[in-house]
């Protein structure tokens, strides 16, 4: 039986791009470690800060928000996590459970936000007026909730699950779109821009999806196996992810080596031409007039709604003591 490389307990996994092999513990806190580096190395979180971390109730999301909780201590951050019910069926149903039952498991203060409650229509409604494919709605209102609550809530950064393979293969993917664009969005943290956007971070840049996935089973977390109805097996994306791996099994540590050299080139890469601007009618960042949230509600609910998701998280923000006032409250 293979032993762990620090310890010489039984082994539950072999890292082989270092050629170790770890038992439980010490698996758990190689991942820790990784993204504590991350974390430091970049400026991600600072003493003292606010940190909304965005949940799906995947495993992705429940490893960055059990990494995030045990860091929170050792560094000296709060975190708060925020999960959107997008009213997807019975898929919903599960990932908001697995959510509560993750944040009660770590300790964490958990918002729910429902968007069939406050908007009066989820996502399969939303696409259906829209015409718009439900994952191209879904991702831009899930991109527009967690800023505005991230700004109600007046927290410093915005914790995001994505991990080293889907920076990679985005990464390649938009290479071999000549997309510079969009890779100058790759990086691992955005900069806030006071009062219409905060910054969002990655944490797991450098953790390997199948090393997430380990975490979150080792560390008992609760999450939902099960895949949204809605899922787009982009056929491209599913042969760059596989050519990666193909690559990294030849060449351990290949992965990481595209993050890192990303992570450092990144502010190379061109930005998004366009002014930034503030949406005319709730006030958040848009690059051009109305932002996407309020337009494509304002069409399929006829108002736009921007300005009632700000204010339900302004509410939510006050009945828990967060806003300005939740450093005091949660230390
Ligand atoms: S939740 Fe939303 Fe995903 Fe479902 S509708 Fe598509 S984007 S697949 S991560
Ligand atoms: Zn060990
Ligand atoms: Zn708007």
């Amino acid at each position: 039986m293979a032993r762990c490389s620090v310890c010489g307990a039984p082994a539950v996994a072999y890292i082989r791009y270092q050629r170790r092999y770890l038992c439980r513990d010490h698996y758990l806190e190689f991942v820790e470690s990784k993204v504590e580096r991350a974390i430091l190395r970049h400026r991600l979180v600072g003493k003292g800060d606010r940190v909304l971390a965005a949940v799906s109730g995947g495993k992705d999301s429940s490893t960055l928000l059990a990494v995030l909780s045990r860091l929170s201590r050792r560094i000296g951050f709060h975190v708060v996590a925020l999960y959107i019910h997008l009213g997807i069926y019975e898929y919903s149903e599960k990932s908001r459970e697995a959510s509560i039952r993750l944040a009660s498991q770590l300790n964490v203060p958990l918002i729910v936000f429902d968007l069939k409650e406050v908007l009066g229509a989820g996502i399969p409604e939303l696409a259906k007026a829209s015409r718009r494919p439900p994952c191209s709605v879904c991702g831009m209102v899930k991109r527009y909730v967690i800023n505005a609550a991230a700004v109600e809530l007046g927290v410093d950064a915005v914790a995001l699950g994505h991990n080293a393979d889907d920076i990679a293969v985005y990464n390649l993917k938009s290479f071999l779109n000549q997309d510079l664009e969009a890779i100058s969005k790759l990086g691992v943290k955005t900069e806030s821009i006071p009062g219409v956007a905060v910054g969002r971070v990655r944490p797991l840049y450098y953790v390997y999806e199948k090393e997430s996935f380990l975490y979150s089973l080792l560390a008992g977390l609760p999450f939902l196996h099960e895949e949204c109805p809605f899922v787009e097996r982009r056929q491209m994306e599913v042969e760059l992810k596989e050519t990666v791996n193909q690559l990294e099994y030849k060449r351990p540590g290949l992965k990481l080596q595209m993050v890192s050299k990303l992570a450092k080139r990144v502010e190379d890469y061109p930005k998004p031409k366009g002014s930034i601007g503030r949406c005319p009618s709730c006030g958040l960042l848009s690059s051009c007039g109305e932002c996407s949230f309020c337009r494509v509600t304002r069409r399929a609910l006829g108002r736009p709604m921007g300005p009632v998701v700000r204010e339900w998280f302004r509410r939510r923000a006050q009945e828990l003591g967060l806003g300005a006032s939740w450093r005091s409250s949660l230390s």
